[in-house]
């Protein structure tokens, strides 16, 4: 699915702004027939929980109405017009006017309609978008709805970030030719000084396709032609980590000697390669350091901005981070896109979390029922899970900055079943996309011996907690512990090794001599603790911190307002540890 972009033939409309907004139940049923009748606005893009006072809104299970005029500019007359949604969460359906024009599943990845023949170049219309926040165990990610005794409805779910839901990306109005790009694949390699560009395009109707190659500063650098081939770029500027350099793949549709439509896919030239224990980018050993992170600021909730979008990679930058893990689903498309230009590599993870009734918002140990049964997470998990794949490998494909898909974060990876859930996911990833490597993060209790899934994939990356919720602020223990395990995970499957969380709850502003969880010197104590460890293990390739910054979840007794394992709070200040990886970053920075 191709951004929606402005071009020579394309315009586009930003919808963004306050919209009217009502909670299903305090309006008709079918509001989209009229003008909503409610005093709320919502803030569009953002997650509508945090922006009011109301609880009853905040903690509403179901449907809300997000509704505003709009207007199709006049000149687009005989032109196919889109609407294009960047994320419903969790659930979408479109109304122009009277009329359903789109309905979408999936919280994190767009969708759009073509509403061409229910609106009018030059006239206003009325769109309602309907967001249903349901999770339940046929959705990505899944969850639960429980009725409480006094009759409410509650949503539970097993993963530990608040449940934000609502129109958290932007909303776009864009307009295409008759004939148009409809999908535009890109793969690159090297030969020696050149680049080579693998291309595919996709058009609304059989028409002729030529292509060309613009270098940064726009000039012409190779051409071709033909919906699909393979162009060189001689003496070609490598995409690398750190220092980025995009290519503009100008893609036309001819008709006669008319440019019908004209759409540009930036890409950059590199390659991922994963050799015996080494991450290659550029047949270079990589060595990830970085984050998991969230999209999760105050009021906003997971609305994107793109002011936390660049205070978070400079933040990041200055810590010495070159990756991140789009933890735990697909993040905005701009954030993919910021990544691209910057030079920050990006492991790009599904929204399949908390596929594992063993575990709950970090807590283990409590009897469940399995997590692989029909009863539970089953074929209909299995096919909700493929097609958000589906979607995600559609829409971030051509990103440079990406160089791995996580397909699943802690999933009950020893239990019967999870290799018979995962066997297929993992062949559909490979055929979805045959050029990346595929990881899905290993739970703590899914140890080198009773793990049933990690040789399906390329890389190894594990979450752990030693010093933490095991050996509970005893770090030496905690040192033999991981050492031990992560020595098993290297001599077991032979692969490069990611540590894919590390962290500690810290509350800023603690302190004591003494190894004290909670407190700013425990923190900052346990990840050197696993830097030594990270250091002796040879396999080892990258380690991500949990997390970036503290974030909000759904209460529990082991949740202090919230997740506070981020090396920054919540507004972004450092806490004492974000000073110490910085030291160890900046100087391993390309050493490893
Ligand atoms: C891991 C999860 C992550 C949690 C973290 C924690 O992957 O989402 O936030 O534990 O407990 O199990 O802090």
């Amino acid at each position: 699915m191709l951004k929606p972009r402005s071009t020579p033939t394309r315009e586009l409309v930003g919808l963004d702004g306050l919209w009217r907004f009502a909670v299903a139940g305090t309006v008709p049923d079918d509001p989209w027939e009229g003008r909503l009748d409610t005093p709320l606005e919502a803030a569009v893009p953002a997650s509508y929980n945090d922006l009011f006072t109301d609880p009853a809104i905040r903690d509403h299970v179901g449907w809300v109405w997000y509704q505003r005029q709009a207007r199709v500019p006049r000149g687009w007359a005989g032109e196919r017009i889109f609407l294009r949604v960047d994320a419903a969460t969790h659930e979408g359906r479109v109304y122009v006017d009277d009329v359903l024009v789109a309905e979408h599943i999936g919280g994190y990845t767009p969708f759009e309609a073509d509403i061409t023949g229910h609106v009018r170049a030059g006239e206003e219309f009325r769109l309602t978008i309907g967001v249903g926040n349901e999770l339940t165990n046929t959705t990505i990610p899944p969850g639960t709805i429980t009725v409480a005794q006094d009759g409410r409805r509650q949503q539970k779910y097993l993963h530990d970030f608040y449940n934000y839901a609502g129109l958290a990306r932007s909303v776009w109005l864009y307009s295409a030719p008759q004939v148009h790009v409809t999908d535009v694949t890109i793969t690159t390699g090297v030969d020696g000084p050149a680049g080579t560009v693998g291309y595919t395009v996709e058009t609304s109707a059989p028409a002729p396709v030529r292509v060309r190659v613009l270098d940064a500063a726009g000039a012409e650098v190779a051409s071709g032609e033909g919906a699909s081939g393979t162009v060189r770029i001689e003496d070609v500027t490598l995409w690398r980590p750190g220092a980025a350099y995009l290519y503009g793949l100008v893609v036309e549709v001819l008709d006669g000697r008319e440019v019908a439509d004209s759409y540009t896919e930036p890409f950059g030239v590199r390659t991922v390669e994963v050799r015996g224990t080494r991450f290659l980018i550029n047949g270079e050993p990589f060595y990830f350091t970085g984050f998991g992170k969230h999209e999760d600021t105050p009021v906003r909730g997971k609305g994107h901005d793109d002011a936390y979008l660049v205070h978070d990679f400079q933040l990041m930058e200055w810590t010495g981070a070159n990756s991140f893990r789009t933890s735990h689903y697909p993040y905005a498309e701009e954030v993919m896109e910021f990544a691209d230009r910057h030079g920050i590599v990006v492991i790009d993870e599904t929204a399949a979390v908390g596929l594992n009734l063993a575990v709950q918002g970090g807590l283990a140990g409590r009897a469940h029922d399995p997590t692989w049964s029909p009863e539970t997470f089953g074929a209909a998990t299995r096919e909700a899970h493929a097609r958000h794949l589906r979607e995600l490998v559609a829409r971030d494909k051509n990103h440079p900055s990406v160089v791995m898909w996580c397909l699943a974060n802690e999933p009950s990876s020893s239990e019967e079943g999870a290799r018979e859930y995962f066997e297929p996911l993992v062949a559909l990833a490979r055929e979805l996309d045959p050029t990346r490597p595929l990881s899905y993060t290993a739970v703590m209790f899914a140890s080198s011996r009773n793990d049933l899934i990690a040789d399906l994939f390329d890389v190894v990356c594990l979450n752990r907690y030693y010093g933490w919720y095991v050996a509970t602020g005893d770090l030496a223990a905690a040192e033999t512990y991981l050492e031990t395990d992560l020595r098993a995970w290297a001599e077991r499957f032979g692969k490069p090794i990611i540590m894919g969380e590390y962290g500690a709850d810290t509350q800023p502003g603690l302190h004591s001599v003494w190894d004290v969880p909670w407190t700013e010197e425990y923190q900052q104590a346990y990840l050197e603790m696993h830097h030594r460890v990270f250091d002796r293990v040879e396999a080892f390739v990258g380690e991500h911190v949990w997390n970036f910054a503290d974030f909000a979840t759904s209460n529990g007794i082991h949740r202090v307002d919230g997740n506070k394992k981020g090396v920054f709070t919540r507004d972004r200040r450092p806490k004492s540890a974000a000073h110490a990886l910085r030291r160890r970053w900046k100087e391993l920075g390309g050493r490893k």
